[in-house]
Parts: C-alpha cells; sequence; structure tokens
C-alpha cells in the first residue's frame, strides 16, 4: 500500500510512524508512507498558505492553490488514485469497519489541515472524503491522520508479527477483550481468577466469552447492537 499525506508538519508523523508497527511495515516493504510539506506549495516570498475569510470573521482558512498543488505533486508519484481523504470533525466517523475498508486500498491520499479550516472548494475539487476520529477538535489534522494511518496499516497483511496476531481478535469480534493477568498469580491481595490457572482450556475459552459478552454489555453497549 501507499499511503500519501499532505501537511504543514511532517516532522510530526515522524515518532509515531517510526515505532514498532508501522515502523516495521515500512521495513518490510508493506506499506509505503510520503510525506508532502504543503509550505513547499506556498506563495510568494514567505510560502504563504493561508488568507483571511471572504465575508470576514475571525481566523484563516487553508487556500485552493497550495494544497491543490501538493495533492498534484503526491498524486504523480504513483498510479493507482485511491482513496483521497480530510482530516475533519465533519467526516465519516472512523471505526475499525472504515479502517478494514481503507486497508484493502492499494493507495491513500490523507490531507491534514490547520488554521480554522479549509477552502471549501478543496473538499469539492479533490472529490475528498472526509474522515472524523472523534466528536472533538484538535489543533490540526495531523494527530487525527497518525490515527488512520496507524490503524491501517497493522491490519496490512504481514504487518503483524506472530506475537501480535492475536491482538487483532480483539476488537474485530466486535467484542471487548476479556480480562488478562500476569504473573504474580498474588499482587498484594488481588489474585488471578482459578479457572485461568487450572489448564482446562475448554472451561477458559467458556469463562473468556462470558466475560467479554458481559463486559461488553456492561461497558459499551452500544457495540453489541452493530453485531
Ligand atoms: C473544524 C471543525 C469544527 C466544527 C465543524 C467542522 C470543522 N471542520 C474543522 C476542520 O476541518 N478544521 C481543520 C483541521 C482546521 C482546524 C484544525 N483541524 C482539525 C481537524 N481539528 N480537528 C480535526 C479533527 C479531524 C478528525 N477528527 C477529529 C478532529
Amino acid at each position: 500500500m501507499r499511503i500519501d499525506v499532505l501537511t504543514l508538519f511532517p516532522e510530526m508523523f515522524e515518532g509515531p510512524l517510526g515505532y514498532s508497527i508501522p515502523k516495521r511495515a515500512q521495513d518490510k516493504g508493506i506499506v509505503e508512507i510520503a510525506l508532502t510539506n504543503i509550505r513547499d506549495f506556498g506563495v510568494g516570498n514567505y510560502n504563504k498558505v493561508d488568507d483571511a475569510p471572504y465575508g470576514g470573521g475571525p481566523g484563516m482558512v487553508m487556500a485552493c492553490g497550495p494544497v491543490f498543488d501538493s495533492y498534484e505533486h503526491a498524486a504523480k508519484q504513483h498510479p493507482a488514485k485511491g482513496r483521497v481523504i480530510m482530516m475533519t470533525p465533519a467526516g465519516r466517523k472512523l471505526d475499525q469497519k472504515l479502517m478494514r475498508e481503507l486497508s484493502s486500498e492499494e493507495r491513500l491520499i490523507l490531507i491534514a489541515g490547520r488554521y480554522e479550516g479549509f477552502d471549501e472548494r478543496i473538499q469539492e475539487g479533490l472529490d475528498a472524503e472526509m474522515v472524523s476520529i472523534g466528536d472533538y477538535v484538535l489543533s490540526g489534522g495531523e494527530l487525527a491522520a497518525m490515527v488512520v494511518i496507524d490503524g491501517v496499516v497493522r491490519l496490512l497483511d504481514g504487518a503483524l508479527g506472530h506475537e501480535d496476531s492475536a491482538l487483532d481478535e480483539s476488537f474485530s469480534g466486535g467484542l471487548l477483550e476479556y480480562p488478562q493477568y500476569t504473573r504474580p498469580e498474588d499482587y498484594h491481595g488481588m489474585t488471578v481468577p482459578e479457572v485461568l490457572l487450572g489448564g482446562n482450556h475448554a472451561l477458559i475459552e467458556q469463562w473468556r466469552r462470558q466475560q467479554a459478552l458481559e463486559r461488553t454489555r456492561s461497558l459499551r453497549p452500544d457495540l453489541l447492537e452493530e453485531l
């Protein structure tokens, strides 16, 4: 998979994508992530990328020119069009289903904005989808784009090592994870459930399934409605 990100802060991506699963997936060639700095397509001596809103009002708006130009720069680096996605609280709410959908694409182009928003013609002209990671406002779209990338990349074939692969079951079954314990058996008087110490794997399986269901029912009943 090829992922392009259009952003004013490409350096922000280095940390999250430089460790663990995303790092290994890039090293193995499972995903190629390319960052395009919108500032490189800014206008004039100061590489201006924003301007005051028509009609007045506070703040600045990301201008069309630099975003369209950075899009063209990224688009021509790979043959597949893929899906063009703007990170905005106005978008489709991200969930594991959308993560799986996006992970089946050959290519993604993510657009992370700053300032008070985008010129409306950017979404229209690029025919971009809008995706939200939740109902809150951030300082920019970068963290949201990183959430999408992390969730998508770990679903790509070969991205998870053997020791990680079981973890994917936790949400994909639509239930919350069952309670887990490791040594010691007694930590300051807090003990591990007896069934887990017994070695009866059928019984353990049954207990975990029941715990996952109960826990989902009490903490996240909304998840059960989607099953
Ligand atoms: C902010 C906003 C607030 C209410 C309704 C619609 C909105 N759109 C935006 C928006 O696109 N903001 C741009 C990106 C510019 C300001 C900072 N940005 C941003 C993206 N803040 N929060 C997000 C975001 C992205 C995805 N999921 C949650 C939040």
